[in-house]
Parts: C-alpha cells; structure tokens; sequence
C-alpha cells in the first residue's frame, strides 16, 4: 500500500494522532507481522573451531571461571548480534574451564544443555549428582536445579553451551539464584542416574521430578555404538541418513522439554535430500568431514565446529568420510504448541504437528 504522507495526508495525520496513545494501524504492518511462511531473521553460519580457539584460550588468560561466573564466548548469529542468540528462540556460547577452576553453583529457570567439544574429565554437579564428561557427551541441566563445574582433569576442557534463554526471555520468565557456597553438596554417587535410570526400570513408585530426563550425562560411546548398529540393520532416512533424537526413558519424549536434541550417523560419500523444518538448528559435528549447503551457500565442516541452519531454509548435508553429527532445537516447543512443519525433498510440506 503507498500511503506515503504526500499521497494521504489524513491517514498519516491520523497515524500520528492514534500514535499518542500507543495505537498504530494494523493494515501498515500485517504483511511483515504475519508472513506466508517463517522468515527468519537469523542467518545461517558456521564457527570453525580452529578460528574460534584461540579467542577461548585467550579468554582463559584475561578472566578466571570464578570471576566470570560462566567464562562463556557467545555464539552470536550474525543476523541477531547484541541479541545473545544463535537462533531466533536459542542461545550457544563455548565455555572453558581451566585446570582446578571452579565455576560456582547457581540454579536458573532456563534449561541449559551442554555438549562436549574438547577435553576429558571435568565435572558438573546436578541437583547434588556429578557427572564426569567426555568429548560428545550430551549433557542436561534441568531449569531450577543447582550446578557448578569443575576441572580436576590437567587440560583445559571447552564444551558447547545451549540454552533456552531467549525463549524464557520472551515469556518473562526469568528467575536467578546463586548457592551460598561455590560448590554445592552431594547425596549421591558420581553418575548414580544413568546406572539407576539407563537400564529400562525405575524404583517402584517413581514420581517424575521435573520435565526433563532424570538421565542427564548421555555419553557419546552409547549413542554412537546404536547408530553403528543401526547402519547395518535400520533404513538410512533419505533426509538425515540415520538419525536419533535423545529422549527421557522414563516417557519417551524428548530429554529436555524446550530443547531437541539429536544425533545423526551419514556414512562416508552419503549426500541426503534437500531438506527444512521450522526448528532453526544448531549442529557440532564430532567425525568426519563434509559440507553443508543451506539455501545455496557451502558450510565446510570438521570436529568441533558450530554451524546454524535457521528455520525453514532448504538444506542438504554430505559426507566426505563417516561423519556424525550432534544437533539441538526448540523443535519440542513447537510440537507441544502444533506448530511444528517439515518438507522433505519434492513432497509438498507437511501440516503443522
Ligand atoms: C549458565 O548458567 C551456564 O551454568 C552457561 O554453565 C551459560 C548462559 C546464559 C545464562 C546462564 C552454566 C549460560 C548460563
């Protein structure tokens, strides 16, 4: 529409006068408000690690994990800077934790997940539970639950953050306590959960704490031997090769309530169909090498570097060895609200579900 003051002097007129009491005309806005389909202002984009690196050591030199809270580098998207986002509705960031820091225990209404880029042997505690941790474990804190970290290994140890933040931020939901002591106590072994909920059976009379898995290290050695076990015996998905989605065994729903998590196996040469979700995804492959094409543009990838893939823009991933990939979304968000939608290759996309 030209409503431009020349052309219409009295809408603009009554623009201004409505304007002064906080109204403004809907038919100005609706086409940006209400789109045909999801334009995201997020970009796609990759960190390689081998340029990011040195920036988080560097970090190690000018702050200690104490004095930082969190020595975290934002992974900012490039169309959200200043926003803390790596998509639209998530946050990333890479955090360091030297030799014998401590990053002190506070608990939050975000969820955060933690996925292990270098390192091996630091600690956090949950909920009075440690879990020691690994290159490509996959890692939970469940909103609300104290934890601090720790490193008692002899190397530096860097692992992606994703949080829910901006999500929180949103609804205005954001609450934020700090331990009185920098580490908080523990009741029970180191890793008791995967021992006592991993094996299919609960204590009789469980009652779920929560609305995240009560799991909350799932190591990288498990999750990488089924997808082994499932290139021999499963059918390798035209879109995603052979894909798995990290889940709470005691319901069979995603591990964290706000955040997708997955891991998929694309056997060496494996190209997949072109593909898009409205879930922008976050991904760090752990093997291999390959690329990425996202609306046209290459991503070349390796071990421990981030890219984005923003929601609902056409991509296909290929794989110059066997490459495995880690990646998390909102995608449970936008299933619980109906929201969510798909379009594989030609098919037409789906309904929203
Ligand atoms: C947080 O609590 C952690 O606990 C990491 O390690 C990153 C980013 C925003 C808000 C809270 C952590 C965070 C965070």
């Amino acid at each position: 529409m030209d409503d431009t003051a020349a052309r219409n002097p009295q809408r603009q007129q009554f623009y201004k006068t409505i304007d002064k009491s906080s109204m403004t005309p809907l038919w100005e806005v609706l086409a940006n408000l209400v789109t045909k389909e999801p334009v995201s202002p997020a970009k796609p984009h990759i960190w390689r690690y081998d340029d990011v690196r040195p920036y988080v050591m560097e970090a190690g030199r000018l702050i200690t994990a104490k004095e930082a809270e969190r020595r975290v580098l934002i992974l900012e998207n490039p169309g959200l800077r200043g926003q803390s986002r790596v998509t639209h509705s998530l946050y990333a960031g890479l955090q360091l934790i030297m030799p014998g820091e401590i990053a002190p225990a506070h608990r939050h209404a975000a969820s955060a997940l933690r996925f292990i880029i270098e390192g091996k042997g630091a600690y956090t505690a949950v909920d009075g539970e440690k879990t020691l941790m690994s290159e490509g474990d996959f890692v939970i804190t469940p909103p609300w639950t104290w934890h601090d970290h720790g490193n008692d290994s002899d190397r530096p140890m860097v692992w992606m953050d994703g949080l829910d933040v901006p999500l929180v931020n949103v609804l205005d939901t954001s609450f934020l306590e700090h331990f009185p002591k920098d580490e908080q106590p523990l009741s029970r072994p180191v890793d008791f959960s995967p021992d006592m909920y991993g094996g299919n059976v609960v204590p009789l009379g469980y009652e779920k704490q929560g609305k995240c898995s009560p799991i909350f290290n799932y190591p990288y050695s498990k999750t990488r031997e089924t997808l082994e076990k499932m290139r021999k015996y499963e059918r390798w998905d035209p879109c995603h090769g052979l894909k798995v989605q990290y889940i709470d065994p005691t319901t069979g729903d995603f591990a964290m309530p706000t955040i997708g998590t997955f891991m998929q196996l694309l056997p060496k040469g494996f190209k997949t169909v072109s593909y898009r979700s409205t879930d922008g995804t976050v991904y760090s492959p752990v093997e291999g090498k390959g690329r990425t094409v996202v609306a046209g543009q290459a991503f070349e990838w390796k071990p421990k570097d981030v890219f984005v893939v923003p929601s609902w823009l056409p991509h296909y991933h290929e794989a110059d060895g066997d490459a495995v990939l880690f990646s998390f979304s909102d995608r449970p968000v936008q299933k619980k609200l109906g929201l969510w939608r798909e379009q594989r290759g030609n098919e037409p996309a789906s309904a929203p579900h």
